[in-house]
């Protein structure tokens, strides 16, 4: 297959593309019906440049679903089983969307402009469908759209410097999961301390479409000399750092207390949500099933376009979701969904790669650290880094050692 994306209105640009593809965007995937780009040197170059230095990142496809009204309080927190009644104007909060099951609809963050006044900035899934049923059906006086926003990312070690040399020291004041308003060129932008890596960052809500490419120059402008770059989300960082992807990792078969969102899930406070009682359900009787972390061993994985089969003594134990070549860890790591009777940290599993390879694999927690992969025997460090490689050797009984040592 011809490795193009046939673009049209259904696919739609960001006010941000003409600057990614000048910056040499190489690929793209959509997400909520819009470009969102996935790699601009190689992932293994973007992904060592994400943890040295800082990017910017367009993530308009991150659209803000705007809930307003009298209602709006009501409609948004019935849709989650996160409890939302402390939060306070500026705030984030990761609040996991369930539907009657207690299938995962989309995994927002939720930003709280005004009492009556929120933003949904979704996962790939169209929520403003959901939303506005659930309105129309409750009879809620709100109103429910998809607004003109678009989400701009700057990630990185350097990103509190880079924000600073353009919108001031003020950003240094802005904690994590909050966001305040601030200027750029006259006009209000909220600006959040966010983000899709777990490299620190702020997340810039562009409201004014015209302004992208202003904002767009005048960051890559003020990081000179932090070597500011083009980047996307990393496919490689997101894995080790655990964080989750919606139609990837989770899908609606998959119920929140099984992708690890147990701290967001308040079912047995005071109120009501949707798919309450099935997710009560899910928690007296446990999660069959957890998001895990794996460690691959060897290289070169191809692309996990459909679940990889995970066995553990033979036995089909879950499935791989996401995998990558890791540079830090020197093997393969990867995101799985996992049963119970294999998910203990250290449990020794196969992995059925599509090329017919049989690969050995350790299950680790999330997010992937350099202790775990030590115990694996055969993650080999990083290839130019200071860590010592692990030294282990794997051996018949090696996992009930793995397993005591985790
Ligand atoms: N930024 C914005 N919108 C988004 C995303 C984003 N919408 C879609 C998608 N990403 C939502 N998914 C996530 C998943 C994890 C996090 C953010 C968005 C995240 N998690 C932190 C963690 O896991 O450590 C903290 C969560 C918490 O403690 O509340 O940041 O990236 N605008």
């Amino acid at each position: 297959m011809a490795q193009l994306l046939s673009k049209s209105r259904r696919l739609r640009s960001t006010p941000f593309t003409p600057f990614v593809e000048a910056a040499g965007a190489k690929g793209y995937t959509v997400y909520n019906h819009m470009l969102l780009p996935t790699v601009f040197r190689t992932l293994e170059e973007d992904y060592r440049h994400l943890r040295e230095a800082v990017q910017v990142w367009d993530v308009s496809g991150e659209r803000q679903i705007e809930v307003v009204g009298p209602d709006a309080a009501k409609l948004i927190q019935w849709m989650t089983p996160r409890d939302l009644s402390q939060g306070i104007v500026g705030q984030c909060f990761y609040a996991p969307i369930i539907d009657e099951r207690a299938g995962l609809i989309n995994d927002p963050i939720v930003l709280k402009l005004a009492p009556d006044r929120f933003w949904l900035s979704i996962a790939d899934s169209d929520v403003e469908l959901w939303a506005r049923a659930l309105a129309i059906a409750r009879g809620l006086d709100v109103n429910v759209f998809e607004a003109a926003v678009y989400p701009l990312a700057v990630q990185g070690p350097k990103a509190e410097a880079l924000m600073t040399e353009v919108f001031g020291p003020v950003v240094q004041n802005i904690r994590f999961y909050r966001f305040a308003p601030l200027n750029f060129r006259g006009h209000t932008v909220n600006v959040a301390r966010s983000g899709w890596s777990k490299q620190g960052g702020f997340e810039i809500y562009l409201s004014r479409a015209s302004l992208a490419g202003a904002l767009w120059k005048t960051l890559m402008r003020a990081g000179k000399t932090l070597d500011v770059h083009a980047g996307c989300p990393n496919l490689i960082e997101r894995i080790e750092s655990g964080l989750l992807s919606y139609g990837n990792d989770m899908t609606r078969a998959n119920n929140p207390l099984e992708c690890g969102f147990d701290r967001f899930c308040h079912h047995d406070r005071d109120f009501d949500f949707i798919g309450k009682s099935a997710l009560q359900r899910v928690a007296k009787r446990g999660a069959k099933r957890r998001a895990m972390g794996l460690f691959i061993e060897g290289d070169a994985l191809p692309p996990c376009l459909k679940p990889w089969p995970v066995k553990h003594e033979g036995k089909a134990r879950g499935s791989v979701t996401s995998a990558a070549i890791s540079p830090r860890f020197g093997c393969g790591v990867a995101i799985a969904m996992v049963d119970r009777d294999a998910w203990a940290p250290g449990t020794l599993v196969t992995v059925h790669v599509p090329n017919g390879d049989k690969r050995r694999a350790m299950v680790a927690p999330l997010p992937l650290g350099e202790e775990q992969a030590a115990l694996t025997g055969f993650a080999r460090g990083p290839v130019a880094g200071t860590s010592q490689p692990a030294s282990a050797s794997p051996v018949e009984g090696g996992e009930a050692k793995a397993r005591q040592a985790a």
